[in-house]
Protein backbone atom coordinates (compact mmCIF):
# COMPACT_ATOMS: atom_id res chain seq x y z
CA UNK A 1 0.00 0.00 0.00
CA UNK A 2 1.29 3.38 -0.87
CA UNK A 3 1.70 5.07 2.71
CA UNK A 4 1.83 8.69 1.56
CA UNK A 5 -1.06 8.43 -0.41
CA UNK A 6 -4.29 9.62 1.46
CA UNK A 7 -6.20 6.79 2.58
CA UNK A 8 -10.69 6.18 2.73
CA UNK A 9 -11.97 5.81 6.02
CA UNK A 10 -15.64 5.55 6.67
CA UNK A 11 -16.15 8.74 9.27
CA UNK A 12 -18.97 8.80 12.09
CA UNK A 13 -18.11 12.91 11.84
CA UNK A 14 -17.47 15.23 9.12
CA UNK A 15 -15.28 17.04 11.66
CA UNK A 16 -12.04 15.54 9.83
CA UNK A 17 -12.51 14.42 6.55
CA UNK A 18 -11.59 16.78 3.51
CA UNK A 19 -13.95 17.93 1.04
CA UNK A 20 -13.43 14.48 -1.16
CA UNK A 21 -13.79 12.50 2.09
CA UNK A 22 -10.44 11.48 2.48
CA UNK A 23 -8.20 11.71 6.17
CA UNK A 24 -4.70 12.37 5.74
CA UNK A 25 -2.44 9.13 7.52
CA UNK A 26 -0.55 11.61 9.82
CA UNK A 27 -4.63 13.09 11.11
CA UNK A 28 -5.19 9.52 11.65
CA UNK A 29 -2.94 9.46 14.80
CA UNK A 30 -5.68 11.83 16.41
CA UNK A 31 -7.88 8.58 15.99
CA UNK A 32 -6.57 6.33 17.22
CA UNK A 33 -7.82 3.66 19.52
CA UNK A 34 -7.13 4.37 22.98
CA UNK A 35 -5.13 1.51 24.20
CA UNK A 36 -2.93 1.75 21.17
CA UNK A 37 -2.56 5.24 21.76
CA UNK A 38 -1.72 4.36 25.71
CA UNK A 39 0.68 1.57 24.50
CA UNK A 40 2.96 3.98 22.17
CA UNK A 41 3.34 6.69 24.99
CA UNK A 42 4.34 4.05 27.71
CA UNK A 43 7.28 2.89 25.11
CA UNK A 44 7.77 6.24 24.27
CA UNK A 45 7.86 7.84 27.19
CA UNK A 46 10.17 4.80 28.71
CA UNK A 47 13.03 5.96 25.98
CA UNK A 48 12.39 9.89 26.92
CA UNK A 49 12.92 9.07 30.18
CA UNK A 50 15.96 6.77 29.72
CA UNK A 51 17.20 9.16 26.91
CA UNK A 52 17.21 12.11 29.19
CA UNK A 53 18.50 10.03 32.33
CA UNK A 54 21.60 8.41 30.03
CA UNK A 55 22.33 12.06 28.02
CA UNK A 56 21.17 15.11 30.47
CA UNK A 57 23.42 15.19 33.76
CA UNK A 58 20.37 17.41 35.49
CA UNK A 59 17.45 14.94 35.07
CA UNK A 60 20.49 12.27 36.00
CA UNK A 61 20.95 13.54 39.40
CA UNK A 62 17.06 14.77 40.05
CA UNK A 63 16.29 11.14 39.28
CA UNK A 64 19.21 9.51 41.38
CA UNK A 65 17.93 11.58 44.37
CA UNK A 66 14.76 10.30 44.07
CA UNK A 67 16.19 6.99 43.48
CA UNK A 68 14.30 6.56 40.53
CA UNK A 69 15.85 4.22 37.69
CA UNK A 70 14.84 4.73 33.90
CA UNK A 71 13.58 0.59 34.55
CA UNK A 72 11.18 1.58 37.18
CA UNK A 73 8.63 3.26 34.36
CA UNK A 74 6.53 0.17 33.93
CA UNK A 75 3.41 1.49 33.17
CA UNK A 76 2.11 5.64 32.51
CA UNK A 77 1.11 5.67 36.04
CA UNK A 78 4.94 5.49 36.75
CA UNK A 79 5.57 8.59 35.91
CA UNK A 80 5.17 9.96 39.37
CA UNK A 81 8.31 8.57 40.25
CA UNK A 82 10.11 11.14 37.99
CA UNK A 83 11.14 14.46 39.21
CA UNK A 84 9.17 17.60 38.17
CA UNK A 85 11.34 20.32 35.74
CA UNK A 86 10.59 23.84 35.69
CA UNK A 87 11.82 27.28 33.28
CA UNK A 88 14.52 27.65 36.06
CA UNK A 89 16.48 24.40 35.29
CA UNK A 90 16.46 26.02 31.15
CA UNK A 91 17.79 28.74 33.01
CA UNK A 92 20.65 27.62 35.39
CA UNK A 93 21.86 25.38 32.43
CA UNK A 94 22.13 27.92 29.99
CA UNK A 95 22.48 27.39 26.86
CA UNK A 96 23.14 23.98 26.19
CA UNK A 97 22.80 22.18 29.17
CA UNK A 98 20.01 20.47 28.78
CA UNK A 99 20.95 19.14 25.01
CA UNK A 100 20.69 15.34 25.28
CA UNK A 101 22.58 15.27 21.51
CA UNK A 102 26.04 16.90 19.94
CA UNK A 103 25.02 20.32 18.91
CA UNK A 104 26.22 19.01 15.34
CA UNK A 105 22.71 17.17 15.53
CA UNK A 106 21.08 20.36 16.54
CA UNK A 107 19.47 22.33 13.50
CA UNK A 108 17.67 25.11 14.92
CA UNK A 109 17.74 27.28 18.12
CA UNK A 110 14.98 29.03 19.63
CA UNK A 111 14.81 31.03 22.81
CA UNK A 112 12.35 32.56 24.83
CA UNK A 113 12.75 36.28 26.64
CA UNK A 114 12.75 36.11 30.44
CA UNK A 115 11.22 38.54 32.59
CA UNK A 116 14.57 38.70 34.00
CA UNK A 117 18.37 38.27 32.68
CA UNK A 118 19.36 35.79 30.16
CA UNK A 119 16.55 34.25 27.69
CA UNK A 120 16.02 30.22 27.67
CA UNK A 121 17.35 28.52 24.97
CA UNK A 122 15.42 25.43 23.14
CA UNK A 123 17.33 22.54 20.44
CA UNK A 124 15.98 20.76 17.65
CA UNK A 125 17.14 17.61 15.82
CA UNK A 126 15.93 17.26 11.88
CA UNK A 127 13.36 15.16 13.16
CA UNK A 128 12.03 16.80 15.74
CA UNK A 129 11.36 19.50 13.39
CA UNK A 130 9.40 17.44 10.96
CA UNK A 131 7.13 16.53 14.63
CA UNK A 132 7.05 19.86 15.43
CA UNK A 133 5.34 20.79 11.90
CA UNK A 134 3.26 17.47 11.98
CA UNK A 135 1.78 18.68 14.83
CA UNK A 136 0.77 21.74 13.99
CA UNK A 137 -0.33 20.48 10.87
CA UNK A 138 -2.61 18.12 12.41
CA UNK A 139 -4.08 21.42 14.55
CA UNK A 140 -4.40 23.25 11.33
CA UNK A 141 -6.33 20.36 9.73
CA UNK A 142 -8.28 19.73 12.53
CA UNK A 143 -9.58 23.62 12.24
CA UNK A 144 -10.24 23.42 8.78
CA UNK A 145 -7.22 25.11 7.24
CA UNK A 146 -6.49 23.62 3.97
CA UNK A 147 -3.79 23.57 1.27
CA UNK A 148 -5.62 26.03 -0.22
CA UNK A 149 -5.16 28.82 2.63
CA UNK A 150 -2.87 31.65 1.99
CA UNK A 151 -2.30 32.32 5.00
CA UNK A 152 -0.74 36.04 6.56
CA UNK A 153 1.78 34.93 9.74
CA UNK A 154 1.99 37.52 11.75
CA UNK A 155 3.12 35.85 14.71
CA UNK A 156 6.80 37.32 15.57
CA UNK A 157 10.02 35.78 13.58
CA UNK A 158 12.82 35.35 15.01
CA UNK A 159 13.70 33.84 18.34
CA UNK A 160 10.38 33.49 19.45
CA UNK A 161 8.97 30.37 18.13
CA UNK A 162 5.43 31.33 17.41
CA UNK A 163 6.23 32.94 14.13
CA UNK A 164 8.74 29.83 11.99
CA UNK A 165 6.66 27.22 13.97
CA UNK A 166 3.29 28.55 12.96
CA UNK A 167 4.64 28.64 9.58
CA UNK A 168 6.51 25.04 9.55
CA UNK A 169 2.82 24.16 9.84
CA UNK A 170 1.05 25.30 7.21
CA UNK A 171 3.85 24.67 5.24
CA UNK A 172 3.61 21.05 5.75
CA UNK A 173 0.32 21.94 5.31
CA UNK A 174 0.65 22.60 1.54
CA UNK A 175 -1.01 25.99 2.32
CA UNK A 176 0.65 29.62 0.50
CA UNK A 177 2.26 31.39 3.76
CA UNK A 178 3.22 34.97 3.88
CA UNK A 179 5.63 35.46 6.80
CA UNK A 180 5.33 39.25 7.44
CA UNK A 181 5.61 38.82 11.13
CA UNK A 182 4.67 41.90 13.52
CA UNK A 183 4.34 45.19 13.06
CA UNK A 184 3.64 47.74 10.29
CA UNK A 185 0.12 47.56 10.59
CA UNK A 186 -1.17 49.81 7.93
CA UNK A 187 1.02 47.20 5.64
CA UNK A 188 -0.51 43.86 7.07
CA UNK A 189 -3.86 45.44 6.15
CA UNK A 190 -2.82 45.88 2.42
CA UNK A 191 -1.52 42.89 1.99
CA UNK A 192 -4.43 41.32 3.39
CA UNK A 193 -6.45 42.61 1.42
CA UNK A 194 -4.16 42.80 -1.90
CA UNK A 195 -2.87 39.34 -1.50
CA UNK A 196 -6.51 37.57 -1.04
CA UNK A 197 -6.09 36.62 2.32
CA UNK A 198 -7.66 33.49 3.04
CA UNK A 199 -6.51 32.71 6.58
CA UNK A 200 -4.43 34.74 9.92
CA UNK A 201 -2.27 33.65 12.39
CA UNK A 202 -1.21 35.45 15.38
CA UNK A 203 -1.44 36.74 18.64
CA UNK A 204 -5.40 38.04 19.31
CA UNK A 205 -4.34 41.44 21.18
CA UNK A 206 -2.10 42.19 17.84
CA UNK A 207 -5.14 40.85 15.63
CA UNK A 208 -7.29 43.70 17.39
CA UNK A 209 -5.00 46.61 16.75
CA UNK A 210 -4.84 45.50 13.23
CA UNK A 211 -8.83 45.67 13.41
CA UNK A 212 -8.28 49.04 14.48
CA UNK A 213 -6.10 50.39 11.84
CA UNK A 214 -7.87 48.93 8.97
CA UNK A 215 -11.24 50.58 10.79
CA UNK A 216 -9.07 53.90 10.35
CA UNK A 217 -8.04 53.48 7.21
CA UNK A 218 -11.31 52.84 6.11
CA UNK A 219 -11.07 49.34 5.16
CA UNK A 220 -13.14 46.75 5.76
CA UNK A 221 -11.98 43.38 6.52
CA UNK A 222 -15.34 41.65 6.78
CA UNK A 223 -14.98 42.24 2.82
CA UNK A 224 -12.28 40.27 2.39
CA UNK A 225 -13.10 36.83 2.27
CA UNK A 226 -10.98 36.14 5.21
CA UNK A 227 -12.73 33.16 6.58
CA UNK A 228 -10.35 31.18 9.55
CA UNK A 229 -7.84 32.75 12.04
CA UNK A 230 -5.79 30.43 14.30
CA UNK A 231 -4.68 32.67 17.51
CA UNK A 232 -2.22 31.84 20.68
CA UNK A 233 0.40 32.46 22.83
CA UNK A 234 -1.63 34.40 25.34
CA UNK A 235 -4.85 34.24 26.99
CA UNK A 236 -7.67 35.40 24.94
CA UNK A 237 -11.52 34.97 26.06
CA UNK A 238 -14.60 33.63 24.80
CA UNK A 239 -15.94 36.95 25.15
CA UNK A 240 -12.89 37.89 22.90
CA UNK A 241 -13.36 35.38 20.74
CA UNK A 242 -17.09 36.42 19.62
CA UNK A 243 -16.15 40.13 19.78
CA UNK A 244 -14.09 39.03 16.91
CA UNK A 245 -15.82 37.14 14.98
CA UNK A 246 -19.12 39.08 14.95
CA UNK A 247 -16.89 42.19 13.54
CA UNK A 248 -15.18 40.35 10.68
CA UNK A 249 -16.41 37.22 10.27
CA UNK A 250 -13.81 35.02 11.02
CA UNK A 251 -14.11 31.63 12.34
CA UNK A 252 -11.13 32.04 14.90
CA UNK A 253 -9.44 28.86 17.02
CA UNK A 254 -7.12 28.46 19.43
CA UNK A 255 -3.68 26.79 19.41
CA UNK A 256 -1.20 26.20 23.16
CA UNK A 257 2.53 25.77 23.19
CA UNK A 258 5.65 26.84 24.91
CA UNK A 259 8.83 26.99 23.83
CA UNK A 260 10.45 24.88 26.28
CA UNK A 261 7.96 21.71 25.08
CA UNK A 262 8.07 22.78 21.13
CA UNK A 263 6.46 25.93 20.67
CA UNK A 264 2.72 26.02 19.02
CA UNK A 265 1.52 22.93 18.82
CA UNK A 266 1.57 21.31 21.53
CA UNK A 267 -2.36 21.56 21.76
CA UNK A 268 -5.04 22.85 19.35
CA UNK A 269 -8.79 23.62 18.97
CA UNK A 270 -10.65 21.14 16.64
CA UNK A 271 -13.79 22.84 14.79
CA UNK A 272 -16.19 22.54 17.57
CA UNK A 273 -13.99 24.51 19.77
CA UNK A 274 -14.29 23.20 23.32
CA UNK A 275 -11.35 22.79 24.57
CA UNK A 276 -7.95 22.12 23.20
CA UNK A 277 -6.76 18.55 21.88
CA UNK A 278 -3.11 17.70 22.95
CA UNK A 279 -0.82 16.04 20.45
CA UNK A 280 -0.67 13.36 23.16
CA UNK A 281 1.26 10.42 21.31
CA UNK A 282 4.62 13.03 21.41
CA UNK A 283 3.17 15.43 24.50
CA UNK A 284 2.51 13.35 28.10
CA UNK A 285 0.06 15.66 29.63
CA UNK A 286 -0.80 15.70 33.51
CA UNK A 287 -2.60 18.31 35.64
CA UNK A 288 -1.26 18.54 39.48
CA UNK A 289 -1.88 20.91 42.26
CA UNK A 290 0.61 23.74 42.60
CA UNK A 291 1.07 23.61 46.06
CA UNK A 292 1.06 19.70 46.63
CA UNK A 293 2.21 18.81 43.59
CA UNK A 294 -0.20 15.89 43.62
CA UNK A 295 -2.00 14.49 40.50
CA UNK A 296 -5.30 15.62 40.33
CA UNK A 297 -8.14 13.85 38.20
CA UNK A 298 -9.45 14.51 34.77
CA UNK A 299 -12.38 17.52 34.87
CA UNK A 300 -10.28 19.36 38.26
CA UNK A 301 -8.35 22.73 37.26
CA UNK A 302 -4.80 22.72 38.08
CA UNK A 303 -1.19 23.12 36.31
CA UNK A 304 -0.46 21.30 33.88
CA UNK A 305 2.60 19.75 33.72
CA UNK A 306 3.60 18.13 30.70
CA UNK A 307 6.79 15.50 29.53
CA UNK A 308 7.79 15.42 25.63
CA UNK A 309 7.75 11.81 24.57
CA UNK A 310 9.87 12.13 21.40
CA UNK A 311 11.93 15.22 22.00
CA UNK A 312 15.47 13.94 20.64
CA UNK A 313 17.31 17.49 21.36
CA UNK A 314 16.19 18.40 24.26
CA UNK A 315 13.43 15.82 26.50
CA UNK A 316 11.48 17.55 29.16
CA UNK A 317 10.13 15.48 31.80
CA UNK A 318 7.29 16.83 34.22
CA UNK A 319 7.53 20.09 33.23
CA UNK A 320 6.00 22.53 35.04
CA UNK A 321 4.29 24.81 32.62
CA UNK A 322 2.57 27.10 35.08
CA UNK A 323 -0.51 27.29 32.86
CA UNK A 324 -3.82 26.07 35.09
CA UNK A 325 -6.47 23.99 33.14
CA UNK A 326 -7.58 20.40 33.55
CA UNK A 327 -8.09 17.67 31.53
CA UNK A 328 -11.46 17.49 29.80
CA UNK A 329 -13.22 14.63 31.01
CA UNK A 330 -15.53 13.97 28.43
CA UNK A 331 -14.83 12.92 25.35
CA UNK A 332 -15.16 15.55 22.19
CA UNK A 333 -17.67 15.66 19.51
CA UNK A 334 -15.53 15.41 16.81
CA UNK A 335 -14.44 11.40 17.70
CA UNK A 336 -10.61 12.22 18.55
CA UNK A 337 -9.35 10.16 21.14
CA UNK A 338 -6.74 12.45 22.16
CA UNK A 339 -7.82 14.16 25.13
CA UNK A 340 -8.40 17.99 25.70
CA UNK A 341 -7.24 20.85 27.63
CA UNK A 342 -9.47 23.36 28.68
CA UNK A 343 -8.74 27.11 26.93
CA UNK A 344 -6.12 28.92 29.67
CA UNK A 345 -7.18 31.73 30.96
CA UNK A 346 -4.53 32.35 33.27
CA UNK A 347 -1.32 31.02 35.00
CA UNK A 348 -0.25 30.48 38.72
CA UNK A 349 2.11 33.19 38.30
CA UNK A 350 0.29 36.04 36.41
CA UNK A 351 -1.88 36.25 39.34
CA UNK A 352 -2.26 40.05 40.77
CA UNK A 353 -2.30 39.41 44.66
CA UNK A 354 -3.82 42.34 45.78
CA UNK A 355 -4.83 42.88 49.34
CA UNK A 356 -5.00 39.42 49.60
CA UNK A 357 -7.13 38.52 46.89
CA UNK A 358 -5.93 36.85 43.79
CA UNK A 359 -6.65 39.05 40.79
CA UNK A 360 -6.12 37.75 37.46
CA UNK A 361 -5.92 40.03 34.24
CA UNK A 362 -8.56 37.24 32.70
CA UNK A 363 -11.14 38.32 35.36
CA UNK A 364 -11.04 41.93 34.36
CA UNK A 365 -11.20 41.24 30.43
CA UNK A 366 -14.60 39.30 31.40
CA UNK A 367 -15.71 41.79 33.59
CA UNK A 368 -15.86 44.59 30.66
CA UNK A 369 -17.27 42.64 28.00
CA UNK A 370 -19.45 41.66 30.09
CA UNK A 371 -20.43 45.67 31.26
CA UNK A 372 -20.11 46.73 27.27
CA UNK A 373 -20.02 43.90 25.20
CA UNK A 374 -17.72 45.39 22.98
CA UNK A 375 -13.53 44.97 23.91
CA UNK A 376 -11.96 47.57 25.05
CA UNK A 377 -8.12 48.01 25.37
CA UNK A 378 -6.82 47.95 28.65
CA UNK A 379 -4.27 47.98 31.07
CA UNK A 380 -4.06 46.98 34.92
CA UNK A 381 -1.55 49.23 36.86
CA UNK A 382 -0.42 48.56 40.70
CA UNK A 383 0.53 51.40 42.99
CA UNK A 384 0.84 52.16 46.21
CA UNK A 385 -0.84 54.72 47.50
CA UNK A 386 -0.47 55.57 51.46
CA UNK A 387 0.94 52.95 52.29
CA UNK A 388 -2.29 50.96 50.50
CA UNK A 389 -2.21 49.25 47.55
CA UNK A 390 -4.56 49.97 44.36
CA UNK A 391 -5.53 48.60 41.20
CA UNK A 392 -6.64 51.17 38.79
CA UNK A 393 -7.63 49.81 35.70
CA UNK A 394 -7.32 51.69 32.69
CA UNK A 395 -9.98 51.42 29.88
CA UNK A 396 -9.51 53.15 26.43
CA UNK A 397 -12.63 53.73 25.28
CA UNK A 398 -13.53 53.02 22.06
CA UNK A 399 -14.85 55.24 18.93
CA UNK A 400 -18.61 54.20 19.67
CA UNK A 401 -18.37 54.50 23.27
CA UNK A 402 -17.20 58.34 23.23
CA UNK A 403 -19.84 60.57 24.37
CA UNK A 404 -19.48 64.34 24.27
CA UNK A 405 -21.43 64.17 27.61
CA UNK A 406 -19.67 64.29 31.13
CA UNK A 407 -22.82 62.09 32.57
CA UNK A 408 -22.61 59.68 30.09
CA UNK A 409 -18.80 59.06 30.69
CA UNK A 410 -19.04 58.61 34.19
CA UNK A 411 -21.85 56.55 33.81
CA UNK A 412 -19.25 54.74 31.28
CA UNK A 413 -16.70 54.68 34.30
CA UNK A 414 -19.38 53.57 36.72
CA UNK A 415 -20.36 50.83 34.53
CA UNK A 416 -17.07 49.14 34.05
CA UNK A 417 -16.17 49.43 37.86
CA UNK A 418 -19.42 47.37 39.38
CA UNK A 419 -18.58 45.16 36.90
CA UNK A 420 -15.09 44.69 37.60
CA UNK A 421 -15.81 44.69 41.38
CA UNK A 422 -18.43 42.71 41.55
CA UNK A 423 -16.00 39.97 40.00
CA UNK A 424 -13.34 40.54 41.87
CA UNK A 425 -14.93 41.42 45.29
CA UNK A 426 -12.15 44.21 45.74
CA UNK A 427 -12.23 48.22 44.98
CA UNK A 428 -10.90 49.50 41.52
CA UNK A 429 -10.09 52.75 39.95
CA UNK A 430 -11.52 53.20 36.55
CA UNK A 431 -9.36 55.54 34.43
CA UNK A 432 -11.14 56.34 30.68
CA UNK A 433 -8.63 56.99 28.24
CA UNK A 434 -8.66 58.26 24.63
CA UNK A 435 -8.83 56.34 22.00
CA UNK A 436 -5.45 54.91 20.84
CA UNK A 437 -3.53 56.17 23.99
CA UNK A 438 -2.50 52.97 25.26
CA UNK A 439 0.76 51.02 24.38
CA UNK A 440 -0.16 48.76 21.84
CA UNK A 441 2.36 45.14 21.57
CA UNK A 442 3.11 43.90 17.57
CA UNK A 443 3.35 40.04 19.85
CA UNK A 444 1.96 39.26 23.42
CA UNK A 445 0.18 42.02 24.96
CA UNK A 446 1.39 43.29 27.85
CA UNK A 447 -1.48 43.73 30.52
CA UNK A 448 -0.33 44.69 33.97
CA UNK A 449 2.39 47.24 35.08
CA UNK A 450 3.41 46.90 38.45
CA UNK A 451 4.44 50.19 40.35
CA UNK A 452 3.78 48.88 44.00
CA UNK A 453 6.50 49.42 46.72
CA UNK A 454 8.83 46.67 47.31
CA UNK A 455 9.48 46.43 51.25
O1 LIG B 1 3.89 31.37 23.18
C1 LIG B 1 4.34 29.41 21.85
C2 LIG B 1 3.17 29.72 20.99
C3 LIG B 1 3.34 30.50 19.86
C4 LIG B 1 1.92 29.18 21.27
C5 LIG B 1 2.28 30.76 19.03
C6 LIG B 1 0.83 29.42 20.44
C7 LIG B 1 1.01 30.21 19.30
P1 LIG B 1 6.26 30.89 24.93
O2 LIG B 1 6.67 32.24 24.46
O3 LIG B 1 7.30 30.02 25.54
O4 LIG B 1 5.67 30.06 23.75
O5 LIG B 1 5.08 31.12 25.96
C8 LIG B 1 4.39 30.04 26.48
O6 LIG B 1 2.36 31.35 26.62
O7 LIG B 1 2.96 28.72 28.96
C9 LIG B 1 1.09 30.11 28.16
O8 LIG B 1 1.16 30.76 29.41
C10 LIG B 1 1.01 31.15 27.05
N1 LIG B 1 0.22 30.61 25.94
C11 LIG B 1 0.64 30.04 24.81
N2 LIG B 1 -0.42 29.70 24.02
C12 LIG B 1 -1.54 30.05 24.71
C13 LIG B 1 -2.93 29.95 24.46
C14 LIG B 1 4.60 30.40 22.97
N3 LIG B 1 -3.41 29.46 23.33
C15 LIG B 1 3.26 30.52 27.37
N4 LIG B 1 -3.78 30.39 25.42
C16 LIG B 1 2.40 29.38 27.85
C17 LIG B 1 -3.31 30.92 26.57
C18 LIG B 1 -1.12 30.62 25.94
N5 LIG B 1 -2.01 31.05 26.85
Amino acid sequence: MDKSAPQRIIMRSTAWNDEENRVLPEMALDFMPEEKLRDLQLQRLRASVKLAYEKVPLFRERMDEKGTKPEDIKTLKDIVKVPFSMKKDLRDTYPYGLFAVDLSEVVRLHASSGTTGKPIVVGYTKEDMEVWAQVVKRGLLACGFRSTDIVQNFFGYGLFTGGMGIHGGFEALGATVIPISGGNTERQVMLMKDFGVTALAGTPSYFLRIMDVADKMGISIKDMGIKRAIFGAEPWSDGMRDYIEERTGIKCYDIYGLSEIVGPGVGCECEYCDGMHIFEDHFYPEIVDPETLEPLPDGQEGELVISTLSKRAMPILRYRTRDITAIEATKCKCGRTIRRIRRIGRRTDDMIIMRGVNVFPSQIETALLRAEKALPHYQIVLDTKNNMDTLEVKVEVTRDMVSDSMSAMEQLSKKFKHSIEQILGISVIITLCEPDSLPRSEGKAKRVVDNRKKI
